[in-house]
């Protein structure tokens, strides 16, 4: 799908109305340096300098506070990993002038078009790079005709498959619109938040809309405020430095452009409206229309001003205070999809969904031994900073020579190095585990002798995506069968807005899941979030504990937890369904009902 538009990120770096002050985030950075990174990879640059923009991209994007503030506090920023001297320059250069002339030069050399490429789904800098290279193919048109004449098969690696999965997305792609990554609209959102609660006589600022449903993508951004003087919340509001054009504008709403292409609509209503515009401009639609039906039942009218009987407002304040009045609890957001929490709400039987600080560990993180930025050490004592009680290291298997996976020999010095962090960091539990490769015919990468050893083991598919769905199932549930297996990675294996996910009967997994005691992964990176809500739904139908990891590959992506959980939520999951809300004791009990192959 085209879930997250790629393509967008490339519109921000046009250039910039001149504004008296630049106001950079960090992830207006870190996109312009995955740019360059894409851009040179089609240029054929040194794949290291391609990497190290990528790889500072993920730094940057994963730093808690803004690039700004650590320069005003003369922080240097190369101290943070994977940003050498050019880069840090590069980033001055960004926080200073709001771009960077080395992707100037890039897009005076390669054709624009080029862009719209790469946001078909398969369609990563290499393969575009070919088509450009050898068939001269620069744009979508060009790249249709080449796909339906079959030259595209004259380029190593483009399969009839791939061919056909091409069309299938241009033609797909141009009748759907484009959605936003809600991960990457998080600091957008807090940044809109905080500028308008500094407009005089603002009270509440909420972001609503399929944001605060914790959808993982959003079409616009809706944020809700309550205001003394909401006109002059209005003109405020087209004048925040990020705003690129205005579309409308008038005493109670406008919407703007911003600069990155999201569109934000701020409405503002008085105070004791509040709750009935909170819920009403949260939504969805369809939840709306079932809270609407049931207060017409009672004669009542609910709309965003308030719930009323005749002209009387009866009720609005609060977002309680809507849902009593048609004799529901409160319903969190995350719910509220039309999907059965008005039926659940009216039988008192609302999920008591899981939060964050529930999560008493982290199942999945890598260190420096594979493709992680830490050490476990490090990665150990930001876990504990972060209040976990343990962590396992699941570095990648020797099959993932790219992310230089371990082999049986370095799996077991590392199980040594977990030995010693134990010994030396109190307050936490390392827990041994690995990232093992589930290969092509559903073995696992490393032997059994050596799987045996560790507390728990996570499989993942990371070749073989374009498998018929059968023998992708078969492969995967074999894997499972193993009998060291706790914990399947990602299981539908898409990457958002670049890949969609591997053909599998999921609904099998989960039963598998279910008769074989292990466990479903729901994995907190941004561009992951699998399992998907509605998955998640099911492994808890099914009794199937499901694993909210953040799959760190640096001490900040530790953070990744928060986006798990979000999920979580919108899967309607408890604590209790969740296996990482258990205590190191519990957890250790759990995983070795997993592990019995030796
Ligand atoms: P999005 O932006 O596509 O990710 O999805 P939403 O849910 O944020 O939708 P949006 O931005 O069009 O509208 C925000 C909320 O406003 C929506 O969730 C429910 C409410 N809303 C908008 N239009 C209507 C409508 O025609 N009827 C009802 N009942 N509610 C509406
Ligand atoms: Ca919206
Ligand atoms: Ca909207």
């Amino acid at each position: 799908m085209f879930a997250v538009d790629r393509g967008r990120r490339f519109r921000q770096c046009l250039p910039l109305p001149m504004k008296t002050s630049v106001s950079v985030s960090n992830d207006d950075v870190a996109k312009v340096f995955d740019e360059i990174a894409d851009l040179l990879e089609i240029d054929d640059a040194n794949p290291f300098r391609v990497r190290a923009y990528r790889n500072a991209a993920r730094t940057i994007q994963s730093l808690g506070r803004s690039l700004q503030v650590f320069v005003d506090e003369g922080r240097d920023l190369k101290s943070f990993p994977g940003i050498g001297q050019d880069l840090a320059v590069k980033i001055e250069e960004m926080l200073r002038t709001g771009r960077v002339q080395a992707l100037d030069a890039l897009h005076r050399k390669l054709p624009a078009s080029l862009e719209e490429l790469l946001r078909i789904p398969g369609m990563g800098p290499k393969r575009v790079q070919a088509m450009y290279h050898q068939l001269g193919i620069k744009n979508l048109s060009q790249l249709e005709r080449a796909a339906r004449s079959g030259r595209l098969r004259e380029l190593p690696g483009f399969g009839p498959k791939l061919q056909q999965q091409i069309l299938g997305s241009i033609t797909a792609g141009k009748s759907k619109e484009a959605r936003w990554s809600r991960t990457e609209s998080i600091g957008s959102a807090g940044k809109i938040v905080e500028f308008l609660r500094a407009v005089p006589g603002v009270a509440e600022v909420v972001p609503a809309g399929s944001y605060r449903r914790g959808k993982e993508s959003i079409g616009d951004l809706d944020v809700l405020v309550t205001a003394t003087d909401t006109a002059l919340v209005m003109r405020r509001f087209a004048d925040y430095e990020d705003v690129q054009r205005v579309v409308s504008s008038g005493s109670t709403r406008s919407t703007v452009i911003l600069r990155s292409g999201l569109q934000v609509d701020v409405r503002a209503v008085d105070r004791e409206s509040f709750g009935a515009a909170l819920h009403y401009f949260t939504g969805s639609k369809s939840h709306n229309i079932q809270v609407r039906r049931l207060g017409q039942k009672r004669g009542l009218k609910i709309n965003e001003y308030g719930v009323f009987k005749g002209k009387r407002r009866i009720a609005g304040k609060t977002e309680k205070q809507v849902f009593a009045a048609v004799g529901l609890p409160w319903v969190a957001p995350e719910l509220r999809e039309g999907g059965g929490e008005i039926e659940a709400a009216r039988r008192r039987d609302l999920p008591h969904l899981i939060e964050r600080k529930d999560l008493r560990g982290d199942l999945h993180t890598h260190s420096r031994a594979s493709d992680g930025k830490a050490t476990i050490k490090a990665m150990a004592l930001a876990a504990r900073d972060l209040g976990l009680q343990y962590i396992a290291v699941t570095d990648h298997s020797k099959h993932l020579a790219v992310a230089r996976g371990l082999d049986e020999k370095r799996l077991m010095r590392q199980l040594e190095e977990i030995d010693r962090v134990n010994e030396a960091v109190s307050g936490i539990t390392v827990f041994k585990g690995i990232e093992v490769d589930i290969l092509e015919d559903g073995s696992l990468d490393l032997s059994d002798t050596v799987l045996a050893r560790l507390d728990l083991v996570i499989g993942a598919v990371h070749s073989h995506f374009q498998l018929p769905r059968r023998k992708q199932t078969e492969r995967i549930l074999r894997a499972m069968d193993h009998g060291c297996f706790s914990i399947l990675a990602h299981p539908g294996g898409r990457l958002i807005g670049r890949r969609e996910g591997y053909d599998v009967d999921m609904e099998r997994v989960i039963r598998q899941a279910a008769d074989r005691g292990c466990f479903l992964e729901l994995n907190g990176q941004p561009k992951r979030l699998d399992l998907t809500d509605v998955f998640c739904r099911m492994a808890r139908d099914a009794g199937v504990l499901v694993c909210v990891n953040s799959d760190a590959h640096s001490t900040h992506e530790l953070g990744n937890l928060d986006h798990g959980v979000v999920q979580a939520r919108r899967g309607w999951l408890e604590k209790n369904d969740v296996l990482n809300s258990r205590t190191t004791g519990g957890v250790k009990r759990l995983l070795k009902t997993t592990m019995h192959c030796a």
